[in-house]
């Protein structure tokens, strides 16, 4: 059965500390990811870019950068995302930087509400995304994305689209974390946070730490993932805004990925903080797109 998959850019940065990220959804494009899709079964809609405010490259204020931006921004984004799951669709979010999760995730929480579904929420990351405007050591939003999706942070990003909080800690896994900011460390500890970090990855490796990832998932969850190409090793993706280096290979990436297709139920996806203006020949864009092909289940054999 071929799956309707919608594309929906929202290039802008007004959440990142270094510009650039702006330029994702196009590099994403220009890497294939149409056509890549297309040959996966899907039926692709591209929806554009969606607009919203220009970056002001101000300093922070109260602990937030930009924060009436982020909230425009990220309205736009929910408001798109609730239309293609209301449509039957699989939305991918092009990003942007990740603040923009916030807008995608409480979309995603709120179609689940409605339809009296269990959500899961991968988090693919070098960062927990788990700061508040007490905690943060940079005021930049696309930190802060899950503690706001968890009730932590300013009203008008915790109850975008509706009543917030939209999810709560237990409906997440982190996985590939390896930067965690000191305040932030306690934060996630106190929340109970299930975090696979990458000295568990080291430890348990990429199989078994997926089969955690993805049990009690059943016919009733609804998988968002939402991947930050951060996640990956900088030796494969070095255009991404902030590098960490100790990041999965391209193959524990790819096992990663193959192992969510396999579990049959992803039903949205965001690919966030591609950084073009740091890449080399658009290379972090095509591995990027390497991934997703798997997560729509690309593999080298026939499978079962
Ligand atoms: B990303 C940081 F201080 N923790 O809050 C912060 F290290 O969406 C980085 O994961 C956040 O890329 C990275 O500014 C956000 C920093
Ligand atoms: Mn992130
Ligand atoms: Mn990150
Ligand atoms: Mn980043």
């Amino acid at each position: 059965m071929p799956i309707p998959v919608s594309l929906i850019g929202a290039p802008t940065d007004v959440g990142a500390g270094a510009r650039g990220v702006s330029m994702g959804p196009e590099a994403l494009r220009v890497a294939g990811l149409h056509p890549t899709l297309e040959a996966l079964d899907c039926v692709v809609q591209d929806r554009g870019n969606l607009v919203g405010p220009p970056n002001p490259w101000q300093p922070a204020s109260n602990g937030y950068r930009h924060l009436s931006e982020v909230v425009a921004w990220n309205t736009a984004v929910h408001d798109a995302v609730y239309a293609e799951l209301g449509l039957g669709r699989l939305p991918i979010l092009l990003g942007g930087d990740h603040c923009l999760g916030i807008g995608s995730i409480s979309a995603v929480a709120r179609h689940c509400r409605e339809q009296g579904k269990k959500l899961r929420v991968l988090w693919l990351d070098a960062h927990a995304d788990f700061n508040t405007s007490l905690l943060t050591p940079s005021g930049n939003i696309h930190g802060m994305p899950v503690a706001c999706l968890c009730g932590h942070g300013p009203d008008a990003l915790v109850n975008i689209g509706g009543t917030g909080p939209w999810i709560s800690p237990q409906a997440v896994r982190q996985i590939g974390i390896r930067s965690v900011d000191e305040g932030e460390k306690r934060f996630v500890h106190e929340m109970g946070l299930e975090v696979f970090d990458m000295r568990y990855i080291d430890e348990m490796g990429m199989r078994h730490t997926m089969e955690l990832a993805l049990a009690m998932i059943d016919s009733n969850t609804h998988l968002h993932v939402s991947f930050d190409v951060d996640f990956l090793d900088p030796d494969v993706a070095p255009g991404v805004g902030t590098t960490v280096r100790g990041g999965p290979t391209y193959r524990e990436a790819q096992l990663c990925m193959e192992m969510i297709a396999d579990c049959g139920r992803m039903a949205s996806l965001d690919v966030m903080e591609l950084n073009p203006a740091l890449d080399v020949r658009n290379q972090t864009a095509e591995v990027a797109v390497d991934l997703i092909a798997s997560l729509f289940g690309k593999s080298t054999l026939m499978r079962r």
